[in-house]
C-alpha cells in the first residue's frame, strides 16, 4: 500500500490571519494535524490557490460574494484571495517549506478560471493539473486529504480523486476546517455518499 497525504490550500488567505480575504474559522490551526497525517504517508503533496487580483470573479466586498456567475469556469463571486506575492498566498504557520513537499500544484492562475478541486484547472474537468497522473506514477493506492476549506476545495478535490475509481480516499476532518457549518455538513454527506471515508481524528486513519 502506497499512501499520499494531500494538504489542500492550507494558506493564510483561508484563515483569521487574513480577515479581509476568506477567513475560515481556525484555518490557521490545522498544521499539526496535517503534519500528523503526513507522517502516515509515503508522499506529501501541497496544493495552493494562486489567483490574479483582477480575476473575472473578484468582487470588492464580502457582501457581494457568493453571487452566481454565468461563466463555464467561474461559478461564484469571491473577494480577491491567495494572490501570489501577498501574505494570503503563504501557507499557514507550522508547515514545511514548499520545496520540502514531494509535489506541488498551483491552481486558478488564469483570470477566467476559478477551480476548487486540485485535479483540474477548469470547472468542466477537461484540463488536468497532472495530480492524478502524478499519483498514479507513484503507484499511490490510498490518499489522505486535509486542508481548507472542507466545503469547497477539500470536498471537490476528494470527489475528483474518488471519481477516478483508482484510489481509496480518506478525508481527515481533524486536519480540515470549513467556511460555513451548513455547507460543511452537506459537503461531508456528499463525500460520504460518493464512497469517501471520513475520519474525525487522525488516529482513526490507521484502521483503513
Ligand atoms: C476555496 C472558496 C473560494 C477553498 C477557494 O480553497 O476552499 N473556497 N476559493
Amino acid at each position: 500500500m502506497t499512501i499520499a497525504a494531500i494538504d489542500v490550500d492550507p494558506q493564510r488567505t483561508f484563515s483569521p490571519l487574513c480577515p479581509e480575504e476568506l477567513p475560515v474559522p481556525e484555518g490557521d490551526l490545522i498544521a499539526p494535524a496535517l503534519n500528523e497525517q503526513a507522517a502516515l504517508a509515503d508522499y506529501r503533496v501541497l496544493t495552493k490557490d494562486a489567483h490574479p487580483a483582477s480575476a473575472i470573479w473578484v468582487v470588492d466586498s464580502h457582501d457581494k460574494m457568493l453571487q452566481p456567475l454565468s461563466h463555464p469556469n467561474a461559478d461564484l463571486t469571491w473577494v480577491a484571495h491567495a494572490v501570489p506575492g501577498t501574505l494570503g498566498f503563504q501557507t499557514i504557520p507550522g508547515l514545511p517549506a514548499v520545496t520540502d513537499y514531494d509535489h506541488v500544484i498551483w491552481k486558478g492562475i488564469e483570470p477566467d478560471l476559478h477551480p476548487y478541486g486540485a485535479c483540474y484547472h477548469d470547472l468542466q474537468e477537461k484540463l488536468s493539473t497532472g495530480l492524478i497522473e502524478w499519483l498514479e506514477s507513484k503507484q499511490v493506492s490510498t490518499i489522505i486529504v486535509g486542508g481548507l476549506a472542507t466545503d469547497y476545495c477539500v470536498k471537490t478535490t476528494a470527489l475528483q480523486l474518488q471519481k477516478t475509481g483508482k484510489f481509496t480516499v480518506i478525508v481527515n476532518l481533524a486536519a480540515c476546517r470549513g467556511i460555513a457549518a451548513e455547507t460543511t455538513e452537506s459537503g461531508c454527506n456528499e463525500m460520504h455518499d460518493a464512497g469517501i471515508l471520513i475520519t474525525q481524528q487522525t488516529e482513526e486513519i490507521c484502521q483503513y
